[in-house]
This record gives C-alpha cells, structure tokens and sequence, in this order.
C-alpha cells in the first residue's frame, strides 16, 4: 500500500529560483531532511504526519542548483528512529553529506560505530509535542553520555516557552548543543523581551550552544515576498536572526530545512530562502563563518585541520 499524505500535506517547491546571492564557496546547508521514497524507506508506525516523497537524489539537484557544497541531513521525525533513509542519503552523498540521527535507548555500540562510519556526527532530541510522543529524560541522558564517546553532538528541538522548564535538562548534556530554528521564538513579541532574552542568555552562558538561524517560513507573522517580488521577505524574522548572527557569530547555521515538513500556509521557494542570508548576515565575514566556517568546524573537523597545516 502506498503512503497517503497527510491531507493538506503541501509539496516542497519544483523549480526553486535560482538565488541573487552567490552562497561563498564550499557552503554547507545544515538542516534539511529526507523523507523516504516511501516505497523503499517506510514512515515508521509513531509519525505524526506522512510527507510526500522527497530523495536524496532530489535533495542532492537542489544543493547543487542553489550553490552550495555540503548537506547536513537531520533524521525527521516521520521516521522515527529507523534512520535508514538519512545513512542512505549520506552513503550516496560521496562524502558530501553529515547526518544527524534519532536513537532510543536500546541502539547497539555497533549501530552507532555504523553510523558513524557512514557520517553521522549527531543524535536529535525533540520537544516539540505536535510532533514527537515524550521521552523520558534520563533515557535522552543515557544517549548522550554514550554518543558523547563518538565525538557527536547534541541537536535540540523545542518551542521557546518551554525553555525555561527545559533549562536545567538542556545545561546538564555533556556535549555541544544545536538549536534548531533559534528555539522556535514568538517574532511578534519584541526583541527585548524575556523570552528571547532567556534564549540569548542560554547561548551567553553556555559557550556549548550553537544555533541554526534557520526557518523564516516558520516563524514568519508577515509572510513570505509578495508576487510582486518584494525583496525583504520574512521581514520579522529578520531582527532576531540577525541578533543572533551578530552576537555569536562563531556558534550559528544555516539550512534550507528542505522539504519543508508540515508548513500549512505556504510553501517556500528555496532560492528566495538564500536572497535571506544577506539580511540576516550582512558582511561577508558573517556569511563565511555561518555558512562554510562554523559548519565545518563542526562536521567535517578533518578537513578543517587539513587546511590549517
Ligand atoms: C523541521 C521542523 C519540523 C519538523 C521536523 O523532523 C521533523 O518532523 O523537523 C516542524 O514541523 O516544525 O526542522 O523540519
């Protein structure tokens, strides 16, 4: 039996624009996904949702029609913790690709040795109730110190009122810590305000937390560029990005998050998404360091060295 999309489920976008702005060379996108094909690589039983198809072959098109060298490819959660199609994308990417896998508690030394050998470098910890059941804290605990052994990392996923009931778990992990989408803030409340500042004051204190400033399409009150091709699109998003970027310019993403999982509105054209960078990384320097610098220091470390010597 084919898999049926959940309904109103929108399709990732054919045909992205190519983007105005050149990405610098050997950039990494760092958070997109695969999902299936269904037909070879199963939406695990616990999904919250059933995408449409999107492959590695698909994801690979779009790196390189948007400019780009690398893909960081973070195992989503209709997959639950069956990472097969994600190992697959990395053994196609001939070396091109990192992923970031989901593990439960009973996952074998040999398994992650694997995975690791096939270019996983990280284990996803999701607190996004709509999307995954709860795991108990001491399990997540449990899987950190034991991939902590690898030399992986740590990616969170959280909306930003839950931080603070989240703090104490997430400043206990021995390892470093991915934000995923800047913690998921409210744009419609002010920059200043205690909820972003609680965000930046976790990045502030916790020299081991990174953040993707990833999703405008997400977060984003004012929406996406209007047809008639206004330029500064997700316009709301821009400030906090931008913040984030400038204060912890050594600590931050970027990615796609193709194919998109579970927008409802909108569907975003990924080369407009790369016209975003300049807006919330305005100097070349900023662009260097988030897109080829810091995401390589994080997932390809050898080949950051090599340069160095
Ligand atoms: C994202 C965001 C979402 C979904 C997932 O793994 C996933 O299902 O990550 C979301 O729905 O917010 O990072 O792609």
């Amino acid at each position: 039996m084919p898999f049926e999309k959940t309904p109103g489920w929108l399709d990732w976008y054919a045909g992205p624009s190519k983007p105005r702005f050149t990405v610098p060379e050997g950039a990494v996108d760092a958070h997109c996904h695969v999902f299936g094909p269904g037909a070879e690589f199963p939406f695990a039983p616990e999904r919250k949702y059933t995408p449409c198809d999107a492959s590695k072959q698909q994801l690979y098109a779009l790196r390189d029609r948007l400019g780009f060298a690398r893909n960081v490819i973070v195992q989503a959660t209709c997959h639950g913790a069956d990472n097969r199609a994600m190992v697959d994308a990395l053994a196609h990417s001939g070396g091109r690709a990192r992923g970031i896998a989901t593990v439960r508690r009973d996952v074998a030394d040999v398994e992650l040795r694997a995975m690791h050998e096939a270019g996983v470098r990280g284990v996803r910890f999701n607190f996004v109730k709509r999307l995954v059941d709860f795991t108990p804290k001491d399990e997540l605990l449990e899987i950190a110190d034991r991939i902590e052994g690898f030399g992986w990392h740590v990616v969170i996923y959280f909306e930003s009122v839950d931080l603070p009931e989240l703090w104490d778990f997430f400043t206990a992990l021995p390892t470093t810590i991915v934000v995923d989408h800047m913690g998921r803030p409210d744009v419609s409340k002010p920059l200043d305000g205690p909820e972003f500042a609680l965000f930046v004051r976790f990045m502030q204190e916790h020299p081991n937390v990174w953040s993707k400033v990833t999703c405008p399409e997400r977060l984003s009150i004012s929406g996406p560029p209007a047809l008639n091709g206004e330029q500064n699109a997700y316009r709301d998003v821009v400030p906090f990005a931008r913040h984030i970027v400038e204060t912890f310019p050594d600590r931050v993403l970027w990615g796609t998050d193709w194919p998109h999982p579970n927008l409802k509105s909108h569907m975003p054209d990924d080369g407009l998404l790369v016209d975003f960078i300049p807006h919330i990384a305005p100097t070349k320097e900023l662009q260097r360091k988030l897109l080829v610098d810091n995401p390589m220091r994080l997932y390809w470390p050898e080949l950051t060295r090599e340069k160095q010597q």
